[in-house]
């Protein structure tokens, strides 16, 4: 069996996404995604100049083997672009390896584990009402976990509010918007909205938070321990995760649950932060941890430790990266949760999928493969469209972590 096309599909139905669709010479396709919230077109041409030309004439079979040569071929290893290039190329082999098989992949890697893919949704609002409002929307549409993110008084523009009802696009133009940040009048909020969450939502619904690596390590031990009374399913990214050490602080001061990795791209990226149990949920994903195949590792290392998956699912991460999270989602045994942030209905037309929500569920269907397709037809009508992600600074113009 050969590889005989490669190509890259960049489309934007509603916000921008890449493709990577393989061709074989036995009628066979896969897609896997690529998309780089961003920094698209990095990856576009990574996998267009770079990788395409390798894949040519191989065996779509040999999954491993692609991988390895991907991986050690390149000599520069790792990185956000490289690792989704990889992940894109891998998912589309998974994706084929299942049509042979005439099998979901959940299926190819040891069958399901579960009933369905506990998911939680994303509720924001502009201050404390509103937002407790929201979450009782979600509460009503059957989720039995919501991320809360709200307006902080004297805060311009803080993370994840105001991005869309059932979706969030961040990255919303040509130039970064810059935001301001205040980590003291944060600091002052979040323990009041909780408490306003609870006392409205009552303690069974699992509340997530996620700080956006926007404190220091002992200002996230501080924030974890005001929060512990409202008994949160997880703080997210309570501080940037490149000194992985950090995390050792925060955990003297917090039993709060930490969830941390969507922006990681390989294992060595979490091992310590695993090895040590620093986080109880890794959040990296298919598309931007190396695919399947490195993602399973990933989740394997963080069986050892007890540490559950939590991966990302943000708008920006195409339903060719859900269908596939789902499946890896329905069989990894230390299963956590799913983030779910719905993608626009122009974007469900290009791409058509298996996956469905109910009840705080999603299940990623029984279609062969990862259950996603692209109408590549539809996609061409939705051109490119550059865009940036914001910018956070704080008051006195010092640049701090968006
Ligand atoms: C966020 C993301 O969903 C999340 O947890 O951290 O929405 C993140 O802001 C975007 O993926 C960035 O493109
Ligand atoms: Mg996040």
């Amino acid at each position: 069996m050969k590889i005989t096309n490669a190509k890259v599909i960049v489309c934007s139905p509603g916000r921008n996404f890449v493709t990577l669709k393989i061709e074989t010479d036995q009628g066979l396709h896969g897609i896997g995604d690529a998309t780089l919230n961003g920094r698209e077109l990095a990856v576009a041409s990574y996998l267009e100049d770079h990788v395409a030309p390798l894949l040519l004439n191989s065996d779509p079979r040999r999954i491993e083997d692609t991988w390895q040569r991907l991986y050690r071929g390149a000599y520069w290893r790792r990185g956000p672009v490289t690792m989704s290039a990889i992940a894109a190329v891998d998912t589309a082999l998974w994706d084929i390896k299942g049509k042979m098989a005439n099998m979901p992949v959940y299926e190819l890697l040891g069958g399901a584990s579960r009933d369905g893919v506990m998911v939680y949704g994303h509720a924001n609002g502009s201050g404390i009402e509103h937002t407790t409002d929201e979450v009782g929307k979600y509460v009503s549409l059957g989720y039995k976990a919501i991320r809360v993110q709200s307006g902080i008084p004297g805060v311009h523009g803080a993370y994840g509010v105001g991005r869309g009802q059932m979706y969030y696009e961040p990255a919303d133009g040509l130039m970064p918007t810059e935001t301001i940040w205040d980590t003291a009048a944060y600091l002052r909020f979040a323990p009041k909205l909780f408490e306003r969450v609870r006392e409205v939502h009552g303690s069974e619904i699992h509340l997530l938070h996620d700080v956006h690596h926007r404190l220091t390590p002992i200002e996230a031990g501080r924030l974890g321990k005001s929060l512990e009374p409202f008994d949160l399913f997880w703080m997210e990214d309570c501080t940037p995760a490149e000194n992985q050490e950090g995390f050792r602080l925060v955990r003297n001061h917090t039993t709060t649950p930490l969830a941390v990795g969507e922006v990681f791209n390989s294992i060595h990226d979490c091992r310590t932060l695993i090895e040590e149990q620093l986080i109880d949920f890794i959040r990296a994903t298919v598309v931007h941890a190396g695919g399947i195949t490195h993602l399973r590792q990933i989740a394997n290392l963080a069986a050892l430790y007890q540490v559950r998956t939590g991966s990302h699912g943000a708008t920006d991460l195409s339903p060719a990266c859900m269908g596939a999270a789902l499946n890896f989602d329905l069989w990894v045994p230390n299963f956590g949760i799913q983030e779910y942030m719905r993608h626009t209905p122009e974007t469900d037309e290009v791409f058509p999928h298996a996956y469905s929500f109910s009840d705080g569920y999603l299940h990623p269907g029984d279609e062969p493969g990862i259950g996603v397709d692209i109408d590549e037809d539809l996609a061409a009508k939705y051109p490119y469209s550059a865009k940036q992600l914001p910018i956070a600074r704080l008051k006195d113009g010092s640049m701090w972590n968006w």
